[in-house]
């Protein structure tokens, strides 16, 4: 009788093992699933669809203070994303913007994640959505590059070179 008890609990540890190890595997599975960025992502290091034109990025007047980046955007993928992220080399911190009126005023506010879904055409532009680039790098210099990355929801990346243009230069 003592014998069969000891057993049992034994044989309840053992299941309490099972248990646990079923949970990792099941956080494994969950966080693999989370990684659909190879569905849209190709190899180029673009979005599937996924078109930027017109892309340049506007210094400020004064050097040390925030440079701007427009572009025209336009998505034909069948998979609808959105622009979570942005990310410009170089500078210190970068983030979508957009004005809205806000108190009677139209004030610049970070913009919401921007819907992509097929036929999306949008506008980055002065006194609309724009990338605000804050600590911009010391070495740009009108007429050089600077490469800039748009983040999607679900982790794919689309990278393009935005043109560098003096300040004042609005288009
Ligand atoms: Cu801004």
């Amino acid at each position: 009788m003592g014998k069969f008890a000891a057993s049992g609990r034994v044989a309840r540890r053992l299941v309490l093992g099972a248990g646990l190890a079923g949970t990792l595997l099941a956080l494994g599975a969950c966080s693999g699933e989370t990684a659909e960025a190879p569905a849209v992502q190709s190899a180029a290091g673009t979005v599937d669809g996924l078109t930027i034109t017109n892309a340049r990025l506007v210094l400020n007047a004064v050097k040390a203070n925030p440079a701007v980046v427009y572009f025209d955007l336009s998505y034909n993928g069948d998979k609808g994303l959105s622009i979570r992220k942005v990310e410009v080399e170089g500078a210190g911190m970068s983030m979508m913007h957009d004005y809205m009126e806000y108190d009677y005023k139209v004030q610049m506010v970070e913009a919401m994640p921007v819907a992509l879904t097929k036929g999306t055409e949008v506008e980055f532009k002065p006194g609309g959505l724009h990338i605000m680039v804050m600590e911009p790098s010391p070495e740009w210099e009108p007429g050089g590059k600077v490469k800039v990355t748009l983040t999607m929801s679900g982790g794919a990346t689309h990278n393009f070179e935005a043109e560098i243009m003096a300040p004042g230069a609005e288009r």
